[in-house]
């Protein structure tokens, strides 16, 4: 290791680097939780192939979706390591069909929404997956009793947001409104260490993410937009298209190296694909501290308040100019639409 300021994940959640940040040693605790579920989520993925765990735990989830063995074990992760912090209030899985209890004697002040395992269809050959989590204060004042008021929340109101990446190398990315971070582990010593400081992503990108094979069945403003940038239009260079097809990896690629990511509703899925509380709001947060925007079609992803804890939503965020463009074709081309958010779920 080359680097003379090596700053751990905790060391540096114990720092002045975020000199505003409310209930430091609550949120320093919380995140050892989270950061221990990415642990040991990284560790079932690398050794899956050794130990059975690759393919599918025989049963289906909320959303109608094969349940992977893997999915069962990073879900459990995170509920063991966020409960034993004893932060939490109660929380939202992407695996569980409702509100998740905590028992009075571990509950804390904070809900947090997390995805374990996102991106599961690509683990059993090996492509990038990640966990998603995003994080509130509790609203409800009476004792231990959560309420629909506790997690069917703005996503502007969050406390935190991040996600792991489990690909060549395993980070942690996270922001608490004070700019995004990244964490590398060093797999080592087993501690996140600080590799990226002030993650910014580009004003303007030429990388171009999304499902090409529901092409046929997107609004004419996706179709228009799209057809726009890979064929050079207005004397550009043509995008590049790239989609692994794992939210995480789609977005942190589009972080880095500028461009545009985009589920949008269709005719199939009026909605989209992805939830709000554990997939889109949390990496919205992320790309707009990291300078990015992220949008529904009509109004900002970060504005909108969930019906459900497992709401769907479309999707498109990136770097700003390639959103305030795909924003002028939705406009010129959708005019006729509701607001995504109006359509039934
Ligand atoms: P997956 O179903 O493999 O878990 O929301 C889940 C998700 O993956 C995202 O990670 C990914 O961006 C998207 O679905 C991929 O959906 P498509 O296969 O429809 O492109």
């Amino acid at each position: 290791m080359s680097s003379n300021n090596l700053i751990t994940l905790h060391r540096w959640l114990l720092s002045d680097t975020h000199k505003n940040m409310e209930n430091k040693l609550e949120m320093a605790n919380l995140f050892s939780g989270i950061a221990l579920a990415c642990k040991i989520t990284n560790n079932a993925i690398k050794r899956a192939g050794f130990e059975s765990n690759f393919g599918l735990a025989g049963i289906t989830n909320v959303h109608s979706e094969d349940v992977k063995k893997l999915d069962v074990i990073a879900n459990d992760a995170f509920k063991m390591a966020l409960k034993s912090t004893r932060e939490v209030f109660c929380m939202v899985s992407e695996e569980e069909d409702s509100i998740i209890p905590v028992s009075q004697s571990q509950a804390g002040n904070y809900v947090v929404a997390f995805d374990p395992l996102d991106g599961s269809s690509n683990l059993d050959c090996n492509v990038s997956v990640g966990s998603i989590f995003s994080i509130w204060s509790k609203v409800s004042k009476d004792g231990h009793n959560y309420s629909n008021e506790d997690v069917l929340r703005k996503g502007r109101d969050m406390t935190a947001a991040g996600y792991a990446l489990y690909g060549s190398a395993t980070m942690l990315v996270l922001t608490f409104g004070q700019g995004v971070y990244g964490f590398t582990l060093d797999n080592h010593i087993g501690e996140f260490v600080l590799t990226h400081v002030e993650m910014r992503i580009r004003t303007k990108g030429s990388i171009y993410s999304i499902n090409e094979g529901n092409s046929i069945y997107w609004d004419k403003g996706t179709q228009e937009y799209v057809k726009a940038i890979k064929s050079g239009a207005d004397g550009r260079a043509p995008y590049s298209s790239r989609y692994i097809g794992s939210m995480v990896s789609d977005i942190h690629r589009t972080l880095l190296y500028g461009g545009i990511f985009m589920y949008p509703g269709d005719t199939k899925s009026p909605n989209g694909k992805l939830r709000y509380l554990y997939e889109v709001a949390p990496l919205s947060f992320i790309m707009e501290q990291a300078a990015g925007k992220a949008t529904n079609g009509s109004s900002p992803c970060l504005d909108m308040v969930p019906k459900s804890i497992h709401e769907r939503v479309p999707v498109f965020m990136g770097s700003p100019a390639c959103i305030e463009e795909l924003l002028t074709y939705q406009k010129k081309f959708n005019h006729n639409l509701n607001s995504p958010h109006e359509k039934d779920n």
